[in-house]
């Protein structure tokens, strides 16, 4: 049974059978928005755009690496250009999905980070997930107005799902109204163990560029 993750939670990554949680998928599922147009008679998808996104700290708290779309180029605001691979190559990103699932729910994750614990630096002491909405042309709303929007982690492939060890619900959380971002969680070490903290903080974020600023300032530790 998948863990239903409560805000604020912290579990251990230990699997049913006892062994530990090591390669896995960190994923979001979400649909466009379906809207009927000619009086009902046809129907319309809207493009949906989240961003699954990470930053990686070092025992200090301070960033030492990071995944987020290439497509966002922040050098202005001295940002780096994003980028899908963590430096060490123990997470990865499967690129930017800017639709959202188009013909309904396909059971498949639009953003998934891949992560095998066994290969992150040693320096790194946490990794802290997030997800944002990109203001695109189609939908400026907020995360309320989704259909559905899911994150978990599960045991598999970016195509095939084999086991999911714990899932959240942000459509249906009603912290999520009026809220475009989300900072979904954090994998830390804790006496030589990873450990994970279902964070699920929300907030009115216009863009991905302040949730990465509020990341650092306050999620690093
Ligand atoms: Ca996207
Ligand atoms: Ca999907």
């Amino acid at each position: 049974m998948a863990i239903n993750l409560v805000k604020g939670q912290r579990i251990n990554l230990q699997k049913e059978s006892g062994q530990k949680l090591t390669n896995f998928c960190v994923g979001c599922n979400w649909g466009a928005i379906t809207k009927k147009t000619f009086f009902g008679l046809a129907t319309k998808a809207i493009d949906v755009d989240l961003d699954l996104s990470c930053i990686l700290f070092n025992q200090q708290g301070e960033i030492t690496d990071y995944i987020w779309s290439p497509l966002y180029n922040f050098t202005k605001i001295g940002l780096p250009q994003g980028k899908l691979d963590s430096n060490d190559r123990a997470l990865h990103h499967t690129g930017d999905d800017r639709t959202g699932d188009q013909d309904g729910d396909d059971g498949l994750d639009n953003e998934i980070i891949t992560v095998d614990l066994s290969r992150v630096s040693k320096e790194i002491n946490s990794i802290v997930f997030f997800l944002n909405i990109y203001k695109n042309r189609e939908y400026e709303g907020d995360f309320s107005g989704i259909p559905y929007a899911s994150i978990r982690m599960f045991e598999g492939t970016p195509s095939k799902v084999n086991s999911v060890f714990a899932s959240y619900n942000v459509a249906t959380k009603t912290e999520c109204v009026g809220k475009r971002a989300l900072i979904m969680g954090k994998l830390y070490r804790h006496d030589g163990e990873w450990k994970f903290n279902a964070i699920g903080d929300a907030y009115e974020d216009p863009t991905i560029a302040h949730t990465i600023m509020r990341v650092i300032k306050d999620y690093s530790k």
